[in-house]
C-alpha cells in the first residue's frame, strides 16, 4: 500500500500483478500533486475489506476512486455500488483474451451504478489520473491551470518532432 495521510483519490487494484501499469496512475497523480492511496484488494479474494475500504472512503475526505483489474473484472463495479463517489475503472490487459474481457466486465455496467471505464492498460491508467485530476478541478482552479500547462506540453512535444 502507498499512503497520504489525507488522500483525495484512492486507486485500488486487484492484484500486485496490476502494479507495473497501475504504477504509471500513481506516477501522474504524482506529477499533479494529488495526495492519493493505492492499494491491492480484490472483488473477489477480499470481498468483505474491499467493501469496507470503499465504504468508509467519502468519510475520509476522498473525491475520487480508481478501480483496475483483469479477467472477470468486477472491481470498479463493486466500489461503485458501495459508493456515490465518482469511480473511474481500467481494464487489466489479460493473458488469455489481450483485456477485451477485462474491458467488457468493467464497462458494461447496467443502467444505475455508473463506472466510468477507460481504455485497457498504460493508457487507461494515465487518463484515469487525468480525469481524476479534472474531476478535483471542477472545484480547484490551480488545477485546471496545471491541465492546461501538461495539453501545452504535450502539443509543445508533438510540434517539436523531427523525423529525419
Ligand atoms: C484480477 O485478476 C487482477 O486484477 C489481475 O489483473 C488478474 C490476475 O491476478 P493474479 O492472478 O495475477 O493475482 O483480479
Amino acid at each position: 500500500m502507498s499512503e497520504a495521510p489525507n488522500p483525495l483519490v484512492i486507486v485500488l487494484m486487484g492484484s500486485k500483478s496490476d502494479w507495473d501499469v497501475m504504477q504509471h496512475c500513481h506516477l501522474t497523480l504524482d506529477q499533479f500533486a494529488i495526495p492519493h492511496e493505492c492499494r491491492v484488494l480484490s472483488a473477489h479474494r477480499t470481498p468483505h475489506e474491499t467493501t469496507e475500504y470503499v465504504t468508509g472512503a467519502e468519510a475520509r475526505g476522498v473525491e475520487v476512486v480508481i478501480a483496475a483489474a483483469g479477467g472477470a473484472a468486477h472491481l470498479a463495479g463493486v466500489a461503485a455500488a458501495h459508493t456515490v463517489l465518482p469511480v473511474l475503472g481500467i481494464p487489466m490487459e489479460s493473458a488469455s483474451l489481450k483485456g477485451l474481457d477485462s474491458l467488457l466486465s468493467t464497462v458494461q455496467m447496467p443502467g444505475g451504478i455508473p463506472v466510468g471505464t477507460l481504455a485497457i492498460g498504460k493508457a487507461g491508467a494515465i487518463n484515469a489520473a487525468l480525469l481524476a485530476v479534472a474531476i478535483l478541478g471542477g472545484h480547484r482552479p490551480e488545477l485546471r491551470d496545471r491541465l492546461r500547462a501538461h495539453r501545452a506540453e504535450q502539443a509543445r512535444k508533438i510540434l517539436a518532432e523531427k523525423l529525419v
